[in-house]
């Protein structure tokens, strides 16, 4: 199947790096989906009835027919091996599939704890360390900077489920006080991807609008 009998529906938060991840997937592989706003600054993704769906009441959350799915890298992953017939988004070669796996895994963790923590700091006011947040993005940007010196994309000379994973909290690494300008490979990527047919970009907060 390539295709959805009914449209996905992605709960999100439209400021949400996270829920961003997962549109954009969609969107490239040109999936038919509906948004569904999670008001999570007043608590709706704690109410009862989203935690049967994340019971970690946190966005997003995909409903695909009987399926529903939290985390934003596993519905990568879910889309992929359902939606991508041609298996480019997640090759199935077991050494690239690892490698791609890296990646997701650097999503959860450096990314989410370098320039997704500085902006939860600076965008919305989290008690975080900020610094810590700042040093342990710079060390990631400064890894990527160097494999982007030899590959187009983070696994390869084509995109995969990695570069969409890794895109959107490095696209919002300034509104966190991270600068991108010494990272040329980076920001050269960051717009090979925003070139790809479907691209969708996120709703930048309030803050970066202002900048
Ligand atoms: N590992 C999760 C993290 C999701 C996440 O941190 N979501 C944030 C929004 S970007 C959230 O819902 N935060 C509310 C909370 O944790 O209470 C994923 O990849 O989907």
């Amino acid at each position: 199947m390539t295709s959805p009998d009914r449209p996905i529906r992605l709960y999100r938060y439209p400021l949400s790096g996270h829920s961003h991840r997962v549109e954009l997937f969609l969107s490239l592989l040109r999936l038919p989906f509906e948004l569904v706003e999670v008001d999570l600054l007043n608590g709706a993704h704690k109410a009862p009835d989203f935690l049967t769906k994340n019971p970690f009441g946190q966005v997003p959350v995909i409903e695909d027919g009987d399926t529903t799915l939290a985390d934003s890298n596993a519905i990568l992953v879910y889309l992929a091996i359902r939606y991508d017939a041609s298996g480019r988004w997640l090759p199935r070669n077991p050494v690239v599939a690892a490698r791609v796996q890296q990646w997701l895994s650097i999503a959860a963790g450096q990314l989410a704890y370098g320039s997704n923590a500085a902006r939860l700091v600076t965008v919305f006011g989290a008690r975080l360390d900020h610094a810590r947040a700042i040093a342990i993005a710079t060390e990631l940007y400064a890894v990527l900077e160097q494999h982007l010196a030899t590959s187009r994309f983070l696994v390869g000379g084509e995109p995969t489920i990695a570069d969409v994973a890794i895109y959107t909290y490095t696209a919002l690494a300034p509104e966190g006080g991270i600068s991108l300008e010494p990272y040329r490979n980076l920001r050269a990527w960051l717009a090979r991807i925003e070139a790809l047919p479907g691209f969708v970009p996120m709703q930048r907060s309030p803050l970066a609008a202002a900048a």
